[in-house]
């Protein structure tokens, strides 16, 4: 009969810990254990270690964990090739206009695929009950994230209507943070897109967010995201107030580099539709959220 050291014995009991949250007792049951979860389940453990040296687990429990992780693993694998299927499609996109159009719109492009700590915590924020692997997959759409990174906000555009009108495409959501920016000053324009991917098993219809943001949208997310972990959500109200002037300076070299490049190539303004004009930043997001177009 395999045996485990007892340190693996806090998350197996998370089921009937009374002060354990949903997030921890789910992560318990696809088999993630956190470092924090370790370390304060390893300094409970040494306290209790002369009472409980070590603990018998069933060959069934084994079984269960394995096929569990198996399940985890395939659920994962769907969205990465999602994730793949788009960028295909954007670097086909970016290969076509530098060989036909002599231009690249696209500065760079990142994909990611959220961890399952991270799945956890949003699982836990959008107070999913219960949640299972469809649950999971009907409420939490940004698991395969594709963030597109162009020059300026007429490409970041021309890029979403390239994307969102090929055929096998399905548009779920699109928010549009730039025409409306998030009170912080973010910019980006989201959109929830649905690609089929094709298995031995049949067709697959899987979503992936895809973020399109210029350099300049994309220099201060990253910041902004780097100063609000340093100081765990709590930045200082100066901080706070740095960071917007520092999103409407990137707003204005926006505009700016984009009427250099057009007067420079002789390009008129704004051969596409221009966006809305951005709501102002007090504004409180109505009841139906503007920058959430429902397609
Ligand atoms: P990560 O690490 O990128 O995965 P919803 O999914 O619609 O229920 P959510 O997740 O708030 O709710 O959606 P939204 O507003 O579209 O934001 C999704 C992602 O946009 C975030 O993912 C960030 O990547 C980015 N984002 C949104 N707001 C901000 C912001 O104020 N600053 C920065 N730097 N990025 C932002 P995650 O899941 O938070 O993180």
């Amino acid at each position: 009969m395999p045996r485990f050291r007892s340190q693996f014995l806090p998350e197996r009991r998370l089921d009937t810990d009374s002060n354990c949250d949903r997030s921890a007792r789910w992560r318990a049951r696809i088999g993630i254990v956190r470092t924090s979860d370790f370390h304060s389940g390893f300094r409970s453990r040494t306290r209790n270690v002369d009472a409980m040296s070590t603990v018998h687990v069933t060959e069934d429990t084994i079984n269960q964990a394995r096929e569990l992780r198996d399940e985890l693993q395939r659920f994962l694998r769907e969205y990465e090739f999602g994730m793949r299927e788009v960028e295909t499609k954007i670097s086909i996109l970016r290969d076509e206009f530098t060989h036909d159009h002599a231009y690249n719109p696209i500065e760079h492009v990142k994909s990611r695929l959220k961890s399952p700590d991270s799945i956890v915590e949003k699982i836990a924020r959008k107070g999913i009950d219960e949640p299972d692997f469809d649950r999971i997959r009907a409420e939490i759409t940004d698991i395969a994230g594709v963030r597109v990174t162009c020059s300026f906000v007429a490409d970041v555009y021309r890029l979403f209507d390239l994307l969102t009108a090929q055929d096998d495409v399905t548009v779920r959501t699109v928010k549009d943070y730039i025409a409306h920016p998030k009170d912080n000053g973010y910019k980006s324009l989201h959109a929830i897109i649905e690609v089929p991917v094709f298995l031995s098993t049949g067709a697959l219809s899987v979503p992936v967010e895809v973020q399109f943001r210029t350099i300049a949208m994309d220099f201060w997310a990253s910041l902004e995201h780097k100063i609000y972990y340093k100081f765990s959500n709590q930045v200082p109200s100066h901080l706070v107030d740095s960071l917007s002037d520092a999103a409407d300076a990137a707003a204005e070299l926006d505009s700016r580099m984009e009427r250099l490049h057009r007067e420079a190539h002789g390009i008129p303004l704004r051969q596409l539709a221009p966006p809305p004009p951005p709501a102002p930043r007090s504004t409180p997001p109505a009841a139906a959220d503007p920058r959430v177009v429902g397609v």
